[in-house]
């Protein structure tokens, strides 16, 4: 990870040219382009440069493994989502991790049941130590990852499944991520399969990765939310000038605002994406080069979730989605990739 900036200017920045500029331009990768589609799978298939097909819902996928399906129901039109390299895309499976590469950019995804009647961090705990020890012998580097699993808010106090999440997680990831978080999803599905599932990205060069000043560092929560806070950054400036965007919610500092108002919720979250942009450079909007996902605990704010998202980021790509938030009194959170 580099911490000279000039070596990652964003593509978005007026840049003014000169030797850094010629570097940082010969370092920089191509874009991974995320795509929400209405497609048929074989079809996608069958080209040499599709990395991954993850499916929503009830969506029918092939059996590759480039394809993934995620047990959250959609909320009006289901999409794939799609993502493209440049190709020739190879792709297996090792011992449980279903992967596809081109010379840039890695898609992996695994999932680990969990053991009837034992804690949820068991299985967070191995399949971060199966995942870890499987990048580390991977040629490229850990940029995103998103986790999804079933009945996130069950248990009370220490006991709530995302909590017990953090803690196995932590357990199993121990060095392996080095010092520098992934940007990264933790999402609560309503499917009732008790299946931990995580996909990713990684690339050829590492990102950098982008905390958010209206936000604490997540890995700095205080006790109150738990007896191990979650590592992830805010965000990951990709290699290929992307900002990928973390899961992000009404959270300012480490409170939750606006308890049992959506609407709200919704304004304090765009405040955090915007204030994550400009952290970044201060002429990133997100808009028409955005592709993002946002999960909706109560169906019935979808609508007007959508609304707001569409005059906030003019011509994004948007997939709504049911899950649940890992605060209970959160309603909305808001991921996704941006250039
Ligand atoms: C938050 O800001 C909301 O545990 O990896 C968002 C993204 C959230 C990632 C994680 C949690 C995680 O704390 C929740």
């Amino acid at each position: 990870m580099s911490n000279d900036r000039t070596a990652h200017r964003p593509a978005l920045d007026v840049v003014a040219g000169g030797p850094s500029h010629r570097a940082a331009v010969a370092d920089r990768l191509p874009a991974l382009r995320i795509a929400l589609e209405q497609a048929d799978p074989s079809g996608l298939l069958a080209r040499d440069d599709v990395l991954a097909v993850i499916g929503f819902g009830r969506t029918g996928l092939p059996a590759d493994p480039r394809c993934l399906r995620v047990g959250l129901e959609p909320i009006g039109p289901a999409p794939l989502e799609v993502w493209y390299g440049q190709g020739p895309v190879r792709h297996g499976e090792d011992a449980g991790i279903r992967w596809s590469r081109d010379e840039d950019y890695t898609f992996f995804a695994i999932e680990v049941a969990e053991e009837p009647g034992s804690a949820l961090g068991g299985a967070a705990e191995r399949l971060y130590r199966r995942l870890g020890t499987w990048l580390a012998a991977q040629p490229h580097h850990l940029l995103r990852l998103w986790n999804y699993f079933d009945a996130i808010n069950d248990g009370d106090g220490d006991e709530e499944r995302y909590r017990q999440f953090c803690t196995g997680r932590v357990l199993g990831m121990q060095d392996l991520f080095g010092a520098v978080y992934p940007a990264a999803t933790v999402i609560g599905r309503r499917d009732g399969e008790r299946v931990l599932q995580v996909y990713g990205l990684a690339a050829r060069r590492p990102g950098e990765a982008i905390e958010n000043p209206r936000q604490l560092s997540a890995w700095r929560y205080p006790r109150d939310y738990g007896p191990t806070a979650p590592r992830f950054a805010r965000a990951m400036r990709s290699p290929g000038d992307q900002l990928l965007i973390s899961g992000t919610a009404a959270i300012v500092g480490h409170a939750s605002r606006h308890r049992e108002d959506v609407v709200a919720q919704l304004e304090e979250t765009l405040a955090n994406l915007d204030s994550l942009c400009a952290a970044v450079s201060s002429g990133l909007r997100l808009g028409s080069g955005s592709v993002l996902k946002v999960y909706v605990r109560r169906p019935q704010d979808a609508a007007a979730i959508l609304q707001r998202l569409r005059t906030h980021v003019p011509g994004g790509a948007v997939l709504v989605l049911a899950g649940d938030v890992c605060r209970r009194e959160l309603l909305v959170e808001v991921d996704g990739i941006h250039g």
